[in-house]
């Protein structure tokens, strides 16, 4: 297939500050400086270590890695239970008492849920799944709110060599659908609904809808989280408290081969139909359980909270298996962070001591936008590590994530990463990294990250092209779900050998990478490439903006024009005179070229139900069009005020 030659992207950045480690957390911090040159003096070696000594193994495996480019096979001829490691191993070692979830609903009813009861309720649920006819190999889709039968229900699966496929609970019957189509599973785990926002918001009609287009559903398990009137059908659905309560506590773990597909994830592609991602069962366990344990520093005593949806790739990777094969005790809170207040997450970590915060950007610019008063009004002083991921980190909120929630005190890990690569690939270590805010830093231990330009030719420090990894690692995706070509295509036949992730990425002089958002995104002002964080953390560096989106117009003369979509903090109104005065900031901290010609004051943005601004259909917007696939859309009716509000300015 012949490609178009990609331009190369322009680096503006400018470096500020820069964060030692403290010396005091570095004397404690699990990583350490060795792992990289232990990792690069022999990647598969150092993998092979970390596998025999993290995983419980059923069966040792022979080979480490095969690799027949793309395709990768780890620690080939092993057999383990991935249930059996995230769990039962926790239990025979004596931490059956142990928190794994502390778990809040939004009404502020609460379940603590230990490692033994994980054990009881999964071999339980297992049990039903099996009285439904799964077995291993089979596919089970789940369709849930965050209630602990949700990862209940993906170990479950895991416990019999099923594989699972989680559907955002938000995502519409249709997406249901395909999903459930394409992955043909066999069972479909869902709820009656959940809380968002002091709404209930009912899940079960969504999902009959879907399951009359589902023909190879044979079952339906329900979950009662509301309670009320939900419509059941005789002889498909059942309920959880009837079928599953009722089951025995005893069933063993089916030891599986180490490449035995553990999930499918679903990711929107370019075409309809869903992109299957495929992971497999050893390699990602190891490789979600040691990242998260070296870059979140975990202790056995710390109180570890993701806050991302489990629906979302973070979710399964960092709420359920890397946190259970490393016995955490975490926090899991079903609904919104401004119910009944912004304080929300500030109370639930002084009530809980959450030690350890992992979430995304746009969170903290939410929080932002509605000032630090909230956070002050609590006792945070239990943290230790804050994450970030999904999306660039502006330099901005880096800062006030670290002086507002983390005391001034805390670590902060960019985490960069995607749902194909399966598990952190680029982010700090903390107590190791010197980091720099708006910088992912380096790649993990073992991992072989490049820039590179449109021949695929590695671009010297200080410049800035595409992201790619050289070299496979054991967390990634095995393929597309029935499509190895689309495989090929997606991700392998850019840059011949290497995997092309879809972002850009620059490293500045110290080798720090810093990414630059999707190159779908990328501007082309006058011959310029512009990347879309550039210019929006220049924006967000004003003291009035929470934050800001900026996208390319169609411009007769600049080929495009920077169009910038501007939400301010609380209390702050638009006006002519403030749009000057931000075109003006963007000129002054980033050069003329990167000056908005259009900006609008908006409200809100459209977002992900994961958080990310999707410039696209902002695009749509700016071009005056109608709106492309918004099936992904969080708030649909964002996209309506925005185009509602003719408050827009051309320079
Ligand atoms: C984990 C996740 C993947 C895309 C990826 C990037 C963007 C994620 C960061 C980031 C800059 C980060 N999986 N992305 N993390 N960009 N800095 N720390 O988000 O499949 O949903 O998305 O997200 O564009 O390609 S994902």
């Amino acid at each position: 297939m012949a490609v178009e030659p990609l331009p190369e992207i322009e680096a503006r950045f400018s470096e500020g500050q820069v964060f030692p480690p403290d010396p005091a957390f570095a004397a404690q911090a699990n990583a350490k400086q060795e792992l990289y040159e232990e990792a690069e003096r022999d990647f598969e070696g150092f993998w092979a270590r970390l596998a025999r000594e993290r995983l419980d193994w059923s069966k040792p495996f022979d080979t480490t890695l095969e690799w027949e480019l793309p395709f990768a096979k780890w620690f080939v001829g092993g057999e383990l239970n991935v249930a059996y490691n995230c769990v039962d191993r926790h239990v025979k070692a004596g931490l059956g008492d142990k928190v794994a979830y502390h778990w809040i609903g939004e009404p502020g009813d609460t379940r603590t849920i230990t490692y033994a009861d994980l054990q009881r309720e999964v071999a339980k649920a297992a049990n039903a799944l099996k009285e439904l006819g799964v077995q291993r190999g089979d596919r089970v889709a789940i369709y849930m709110p965050m209630v602990p039968e949700l990862p209940i229900a993906m170990l479950a699966c895991a416990r019999l060599g099923a594989a699972h496929t989680v559907v955002f609970g938000g995502f519409s019957a249709e997406a249901l659908a395909g999903r459930i189509e394409d992955a043909q599973a066999t069972l479909l785990i869902t709820a009656d609904g959940g809380w968002r926002r002091g709404a209930e918001l009912r899940l079960k009609p969504a999902a009959d809808e879907a399951l009359d287009r589902s023909p190879s559903v044979e079952n339906v398990l329900v979950v009662r989280r509301l309670g009320g009137d939900t419509p059941m059908r005789a002889g498909r659905d059942h309920w959880w408290h009837e079928l599953v309560d009722r089951q025995s506590e005893d069933c063993p773990p089916v030891p599986v081969d180490s490449e035995e597909m553990l999930y499918l994830l679903y990711t929107s592609g370019t075409t309809a139909r869903p992109k299957g991602i495929v992971h497999t069962s050893a390699g990602y366990l190891l490789g979600t359980s040691f990242t998260h344990e070296m870059i979140f520093d975990v202790k056995p005593d710390d109180v570890y909270w993701c806050a991302a949806d489990i629906g979302w790739v973070t979710g399964h990777s960092y709420i359920v298996y890397g946190p259970l094969a490393n016995a955490t005790t975490g926090v899991m809170y079903e609904g919104a962070p401004d119910t009944p207040a912004w304080d929300r997450w500030w109370q639930i970590i002084e009530d809980y001591k959450v030690s350890i915060l992992y979430c995304a950007p746009t969170a903290i610019r939410a929080f932002m936008k509605q000032g630090e008063s909230w956070p002050q009004k609590h006792d945070l002083s239990s943290m230790r590590v804050l994450g970030s991921v999904g999306e660039p980190i502006n330099p901005e909120a880096w800062l006030w994530y670290q002086e507002h929630i983390g005391g001034g005190r805390t670590p902060v890990v960019d985490t960069w990463w995607q749902t194909e690569t399966g598990m952190i690939l680029i982010s700090p270590l903390p107590g190791v990294t010197t980091t720099k805010p708006g910088s992912a830093t380096f790649p993990f231990p073992g991992i072989e990250a490049d820039v590179v330009d449109g021949e695929g030719h590695s671009v010297p420090l200080g410049g800035g092209g595409y992201l790619v990894l050289k070299r496979p690692w054991p967390a990634m995706l095995r393929g597309i779900y029935g499509d190895p070509e689309r495989y090929k295509e997606t991700y392998w036949s850019r840059f011949p050998g290497m995997y092309f992730a879809g972002d850009g990425a620059k490293r500045d002089e110290g080798g720090y990478y810093w990414l630059l958002g999707r190159v779908d995104d990328v501007m082309n002002v006058s011959g310029h490439r512009i990347s879309t964080i550039e210019v929006e953390s220049a924006l967000v560096d004003h003291k009035s903006v929470a934050e800001a989106a900026v996208v390319g117009k169609n411009d007769p003369v600049t080929g495009q024009a920077i169009f910038a979509f501007v939400t301010l903090k609380a209390g702050i109104e638009g006006s002519d005179e403030l749009g000057r005065e931000l075109r003006q900031h963007v000129t002054t901290v980033i050069g003329p070229m990167c000056r908005p010609k259009f900006l609008m004051f908006s409200p809100d943005l459209p977002k992900t139900r994961s958080g990310k601004i999707m410039r696209r259909l902002l695009r749509d917007i700016a071009e005056g069009r109608a709106l492309g696939d918004t099936t992904t859309l969080a708030d649909e009716t964002v996209v309506d005020t925005i185009r509602a509000n003719t408050g827009s300015a051309e320079e």
